[in-house]
């Protein structure tokens, strides 16, 4: 996957896309970085890329001209390439697992981000998604660019090792995770569940299976909405309500 990042603070992507799983996969060359500063691609002579905006009113806008020159500068590097051109913008949709999965499977991604009040409304012609990250403000689009990518990228085939698991993640299972314990089976007081040191492994997966639904229901019932549950699992969450 190659990713382009438009963004005036360049050096706010290098700790976080050079470390652990994410600068792995770009080591492997599954995934390539490009953070390009577009001011680089202002055709002022102050190189500027904010404005007053039409109307009156307070705060600068992100210009338009920067934003297609440096997109057109992609667009001429990779032609071939079928791009997804991401906006982080408040007013998009929230980021989720089923988003991440979706971008996963692009071959070549674009990511805006803005500082400053808004962009200019033009920006949006090239733009094929708007994702905000939740909903409150951000100082710029940086931090909910690397969110995303770091959410995509560890979906790409083999960026994850055989320690981690894409699989039982909670949002991909649909369900939250169940609790886990690891060694001392004892530690202040607090003791492992009886039934995970039992070694019978159909009952350590029914107990799995019901703490996961458990946690979903006290924490998250909002999940369950949208969950097809099997039989067994109605039943159980019957018994967790009760
Ligand atoms: C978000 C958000 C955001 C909005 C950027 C005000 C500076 C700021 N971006 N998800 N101007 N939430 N952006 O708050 O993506």
């Amino acid at each position: 996957m190659k990713i382009d990042v438009l963004t005036l603070f360049p050096r706010m992507f290098e700790g976080p896309m050079s470390e652990s799983i994410i600068g792995k996969a770009v080591d492997k060359n599954l995934l390539s970085i490009n953070v390009m500063n577009f001011r680089d691609f202002s055709d002022n002579k102050h190189q500027n890329v904010d404005d007053y905006p039409y109307g009156g009113g307070a705060g600068m806008l992100l210009k338009a001209q920067p934003i297609f020159a440096a997109f057109d500068h992609i667009q001429k590097q990779a032609p071939e390439t079928k791009k997804r051109v991401i906006l982080l913008d408040p007013a998009g949709k929230t980021f989720d697992q089923k988003k991440a999965e979706e971008l996963a499977e692009e071959e070549h991604l674009i990511f805006i981000c803005g500082h400053y009040e808004g962009y200019d409304e033009r920006i949006r012609s090239i733009v094929t998604d708007e994702i905000s990250l939740g909903d409150y403000v951000l100082t710029g689009g940086e931090l909910g660019a690397m969110v995303v990518i770091d959410a995509t990228a560890r979906l790409l085939p083999d960026a994850l090792g055989n320690q981690e698991s894409a699989v039982t993640d909670s949002f991909s299972t649909g369900l939250l995770e169940h609790p886990h314990y690891t060694r001392p089976a004892s530690y202040r007081g607090m003791d492992v569940p009886e039934v995970l040191l039992s070694g019978n492994h159909q009952r350590i997966e029914e107990w799995r299976e019901k703490e996961s639904l458990k946690r979903t229901y006290e924490r998250r019932p909002d999940l369950l909405d949208h969950m097809e549950l099997t039989e067994q699992q109605q039943e159980w969450l019957k018994e967790i309500m009760e």
